[in-house]
C-alpha cells in the first residue's frame, strides 16, 4: 500500500481503558476542522457495518469464552474491512483520518494482554496492511487504576473491562515498549490530568501538524 505525499495524514489514537481517547478525539477534529483540514473520524474494531457487527462480537460480555486466536482474527477481518472500505479511499482523497485505536492496541491486548506471540500478530500485521503505518500515534497512558474508575463510571462493562488490573498493566507495559520502540511515530499524551492539561498538550501536537501541513508541498 503506497505511502505518498499528497495522501491525507492517518492519526490513531491509543490507551488503556478509560484513557479519554474518544473525549480527545471530538476536541482534535473539532479543531483539525476549524484549521480547514478535511477529517474522517472512526474506530476500531468497527469503523464499517461488517467492522461494527464484528465488534458487538468482541466485545459481548457472554463471550467470555472466546479463544485468544479467535479474538485476535476477528480484529485483523475488521481491520481489512475497514482499510479498504474506509481508511485507504480517505486518504488517498486527501482526507485526515483519525481512528480511536489500531494495529497497536492488538500488540498491547492480544500481544500484551493475552500473551499472543508478537511475530503471529506481525505476520497478520503485513498481510492486512502490506505496509500501512499510522503517521503519528497518540499514546494516553494513565495509571490503570484511574482508568478503570473512569470507564466503570459508564455503567455495564464489556469484555475487555471485566478482565482484571494485572491484564490491563501488561496492556500499559506493552503500549510503552511500543512507544519506546516506534519513537518517531508516537507521542505520549499525560493522560491522567484534568480535562483542559490534557487539552494543552493536544494543542502544542496540532499546532506542530498544522506547521508541518503548511510546509508539506502536498
Ligand atoms: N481492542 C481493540 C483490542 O483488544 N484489540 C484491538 O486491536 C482493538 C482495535 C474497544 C475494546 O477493544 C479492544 C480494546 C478495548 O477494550 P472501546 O469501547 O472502544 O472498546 O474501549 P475504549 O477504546 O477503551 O473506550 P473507552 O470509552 O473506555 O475509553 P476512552 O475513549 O479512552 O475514554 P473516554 O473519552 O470515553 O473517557 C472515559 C470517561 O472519562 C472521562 C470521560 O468524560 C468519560 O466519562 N474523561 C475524563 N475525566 C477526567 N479527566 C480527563 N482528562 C478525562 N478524559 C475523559
Amino acid at each position: 500500500m503506497k505511502q505518498d505525499i499528497t495522501r491525507g495524514r492517518f492519526i490513531t489514537l491509543e490507551g488503556g481503558e478509560g484513557a479519554g481517547k474518544s473525549t480527545a478525539l471530538d476536541y482534535l477534529c473539532a479543531r483539525l476542522e476549524q484549521a480547514g483540514i478535511r477529517v474522517l473520524r472512526t474506530r476500531e474494531p468497527g469503523g464499517t457495518a461488517v467492522g461494527e457487527k464484528v465488534r458487538t462480537l468482541l466485545l459481548d460480555p457472554d463471550h467470555s469464552g472466546m479463544h485468544a486466536d479467535t479474538e485476535l482474527l476477528l480484529m485483523f477481518a475488521a481491520r481489512a474491512q475497514h482499510l479498504h472500505e474506509v481508511i485507504l479511499p480517505a486518504l488517498e482523497h486527501g482526507e485526515w483520518v483519525i481512528c480511536d485505536r489500531f494495529t497497536d492496541a492488538t500488540y498491547a491486548y492480544q500481544g500484551g494482554g493475552r500473551g499472543i506471540d508478537v511475530r503471529r500478530i506481525g505476520l497478520l500485521e503485513d498481510w492486512v496492511q502490506q505496509g500501512l503505518q499510522p503517521d503519528t500515534t497518540l499514546l494516553f497512558d494513565l495509571p490503570v487504576a484511574q482508568g478503570l474508575e473512569r470507564a466503570g463510571q459508564r455503567g455495564a462493562l464489556d469484555r475487555f473491562e471485566q478482565e482484571q488490573q494485572d491484564f490491563f498493566t501488561r496492556v500499559r507495559d506493552a503500549y510503552l515498549a511500543r512507544a519506546a520502540q516506534y519513537p518517531e511515530r508516537f507521542r505520549i499524551v499525560d493522560a491522567g490530568r484534568e480535562l483542559e492539561a490534557v487539552q494543552q498538550q493536544l494543542i502544542v501536537i496540532i499546532d506542530g501538524w498544522l506547521e508541518e501541513a503548511r510546509c508539506s508541498p502536498g
